[in-house]
């Protein structure tokens, strides 16, 4: 056994992983829907890419991810393999196949891959310096697309206040006017918070605050039709189409 005790928790999390594949799910169930689900990514570029994040290779998929560069693959095609690897993971853990430690596993093996992917990810230059501030709503502690869209806009040249997960309302209101934002960026990941951006947006107007901002949202349960619900201006389905309105919304 190892004395490594990254190594161990990684062992353990397999353990674990085959052990409730065992008896979570009926066997030929299981099977069909992988077949399904692996089939569908095959027919995907760089399945195997996102076949590395669903297998959690921790240790393994920043090479893969540094060789898909070095052939010259897009930056933006590597990170939608590993997206569709995440949702994949996302897809096992409702079906009972994957637990707690293979989320967190799934989240670690997405931050190694990324840290080597993060300096190629390019958006083009701001033709204007603003402030953005960035935040995972209160209750969430989701932070690897809040952290993709934040190394987007500041190579796409802005300046970003990121305020980290878990982040209540009273803390947003303070900052933006701390540092007069003009965009709060929030991400909500989960069903059960998301409807803390109502928080953020109403503690904005009582803070008088709410007219000199824009409030732009994403995050896997979101739409853009809840987004205006919960009193955003925009949303974003994912990075790219976050730091494109992001842009938008500085010109009105
Ligand atoms: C990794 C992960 C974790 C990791 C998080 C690690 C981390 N540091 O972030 C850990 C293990 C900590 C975790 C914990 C939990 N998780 Co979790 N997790 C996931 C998983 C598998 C992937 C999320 C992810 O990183 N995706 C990859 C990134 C790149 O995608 P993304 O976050 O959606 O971001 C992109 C876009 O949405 C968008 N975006 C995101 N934010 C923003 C913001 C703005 C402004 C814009 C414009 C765009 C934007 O751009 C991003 C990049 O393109 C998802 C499943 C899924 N497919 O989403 C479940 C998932 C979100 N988790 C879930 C659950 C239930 C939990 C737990 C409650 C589990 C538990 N029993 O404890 C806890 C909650 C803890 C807490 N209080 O937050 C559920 C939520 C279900 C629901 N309907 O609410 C999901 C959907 C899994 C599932 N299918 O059931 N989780």
């Amino acid at each position: 056994m190892s004395n490594n005790p990254r190594k161990v928790w990684i062992a353990i999390s397999k353990l674990l992983m085959y052990r409730t594949e065992l008896h979570a799910i009926p066997l030929e169930k299981r099977l069909l829907l992988r077949f399904l689900n692996l089939s569908l990514i095959d027919m995907m570029q760089f399945e195997d890419l996102s076949k590395m994040l669903i297998d959690l290779e921790v240790d393994d998929i920043a090479d893969l991810v540094q060789e898909k560069l070095e052939e010259g693959a897009e930056p933006q095609e590597i990170l939608g393999a590993l997206t569709r690897g995440m949702n994949e993971v996302g897809r096992l853990y409702e079906e009972n196949e994957y637990f707690l430690p293979e989320l967190v596993l799934a989240g670690e093996t997405m931050k190694a891959a990324f840290k080597v992917l993060k300096p190629h990810l390019k958006t083009g230059d701001a033709d204007e310096s603003s402030v953005i501030i960035t935040a995972t709503v209160q209750g969430d502690n989701h932070d690897i697309g809040k952290n993709i869209l934040i190394t987007m806009l500041l190579s796409g040249g802005f300046e970003v206040i990121d305020l980290g997960t878990d982040c209540s309302a009273d803390k947003i209101v303070q900052s933006v006017r701390e540092h007069k934002a003009r965009i709060v960026a929030l991400s909500a990941l989960l069903t059960t918070t998301m409807r803390e951006i109502s928080n953020v947006n109403k503690s904005l107007q009582e803070a008088g605050l709410r007219d000199s901002i824009k409030l732009i949202v994403g995050g896997a349960p979101l739409s853009e039709n809840l987004a205006r619900e919960l009193g955003a201006d925009a949303y974003g389905a994912d990075a790219v189409e976050g730091v494109r309105k992001i842009k938008d919304l500085l010109e009105e």
